[in-house]
């Protein structure tokens, strides 16, 4: 799932989480997490190992939710790899487009075996189902009931509700893919990138804990140590393969509409960028990083119509004192079904809101019109400022 639907914790609570995790994370500290395994183990990969140990020769579903993005990919690689040590038989599905060019590039340029689901895929012959790198479990498919929660690893928030076999949350990481980094290199097989598969793995792992971390801006330790164990089995020409992709024209043609449409108060950037494809959503995130970089501005928020169906923004902030995910939680609050329109981490957040019926007005200008001054409006509301939105937005 993108980082942006998501929710990092901060300040006096990432404290103490993060200090309950390293107690956790330690070698020597007995665990005893929220699975619901009852033994007490020496380590997570040690309960890992437990768990796998207990249902070898089974099959297991790997869920990446949300859009597809080089972390849940990484994970979800991990956890394949692993798991056939256990005899345990997995697939990776995705339901989701993978719409940022460069997610489309690393699984070409790696050759990655991931398929998106369709209705005609037989997911009754699952006995298990994973998910990383995830705030929570829930799919946008049925699966059997009888098709349990095997194994969920993830660094975003925790919610404290989640209930599977296996359970590793670390607030503490800034990646999935280095807390799988650490699994892999204190597991029973040997895992030394000296094979094709084995590289492959390591490197779509280092550019995951690259791309969550902002290249390491944003690290925790467990970030740094995960890339001291990868380093040396990284497939440094293909690392670089799929982390230098050039920005494609759709995108540049969006920041600089992004530009024109820019709507600057104090040191806050708005710009609302229409209508977008659904294959360019993720341009509408680009444009953001990208006009983070001005000088005076450190929070800035781009959003869009995508696809004609629901609105997308993406909020990226330099600042200090403002917290993405409560903000955004704050401003757009639950939909119907109970669920935030967004939330964030620590420098970025992001908002999905669905236009429903409203989506079929034939006036898109008008429609426009509306949504624009909503949006506006609210964020406008929340810096304390009198909501004046210009129409247009030039
Ligand atoms: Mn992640």
């Amino acid at each position: 799932m993108s980082e942006e639907n998501l929710t990092k914790t901060s300040g006096q609570e990432q404290e103490q989480t993060r200090k309950d995790s390293q107690e956790a994370g330690q070698q020597s500290q007995p665990v005893s997490n929220q699975s619901s395994s009852k033994e007490v183990f020496s380590s997570k990969v040690e309960e890992l190992k437990f768990v796998l140990n207990s249902v070898k020769n089974t099959k297991l579903l790997i869920c990446i939710k949300g859009f597809p993005d080089p972390d849940n990919i990484a994970s979800s690689l991990a956890l394949q790899w692993i798991c056939k040590k256990y005899d345990i038989e997995s697939t990776i599905i995705y339901f989701e487009e993978i719409s940022h060019h460069e997610n489309r590039a690393l699984v070409k340029k790696l050759d990655i075996d991931i398929d998106h689901y369709n209705e005609s895929m037989d997911l009754s012959v699952y006995n298990y189902f994973a998910v990383t790198d995830s705030q929570n479990p829930e799919l946008p498919i049925k699966l059997d009931p009888s098709c349990e929660l095997l194994v969920f690893v993830d660094h975003h928030k925790s919610l404290g509700t989640v209930k599977a076999r296996f359970l590793d949350i670390r607030e503490d990481a800034g990646s999935a893919s280095s807390i799988f980094a650490e699994y892999l290199s204190n597991c029973d097989f040997k895992f030394d990138g000296e094979n094709v598969e084995e590289s492959k793995i390591a490197t779509s792992l280092m550019h995951g804990i690259r791309s969550d971390t902002d290249d390491f801006i944003m690290a925790y330790p467990i970030d740094y140590e995960a890339s001291k164990i990868l380093a040396p089995m990284v497939d440094k020409d293909l690392l670089a393969l799929i982390s230098r992709q050039s920005i494609p024209a759709k995108t540049m043609d969006l920041t600089q509409v992004a530009l024109q449409r820019k709507d600057i108060r104090g040191n806050f950037m708005f710009s609302g960028v229409g209508f977008v494809r659904e294959e360019e959503r993720d341009g509408i995130g680009q444009c953001a990083d990208y006009l983070l970089n001005r000088e005076g501005i450190d929070t800035v928020v781009v959003y869009g119509v995508v696809a004609g169906e629901y609105i997308d923004g993406s909020l990226r902030t330099k600042s200090h004192i403002l917290d993405p995910d409560k903000w955004i939680k704050d401003i757009f609050g639950k939909g119907p079904d109970g669920i935030y329109y967004g939330g964030g981490r620590k420098d970025k957040g992001g908002f999905q809101i669905p236009l429903g019926v409203l989506g079929k007005c034939a006036d898109k200008e008008l429609l426009w019109i509306l949504i624009k001054k909503t949006i506006d409006e609210l964020f406008y509301e929340k810096i304390g400022i009198e909501g004046k939105s210009g129409v247009d937005g030039d």
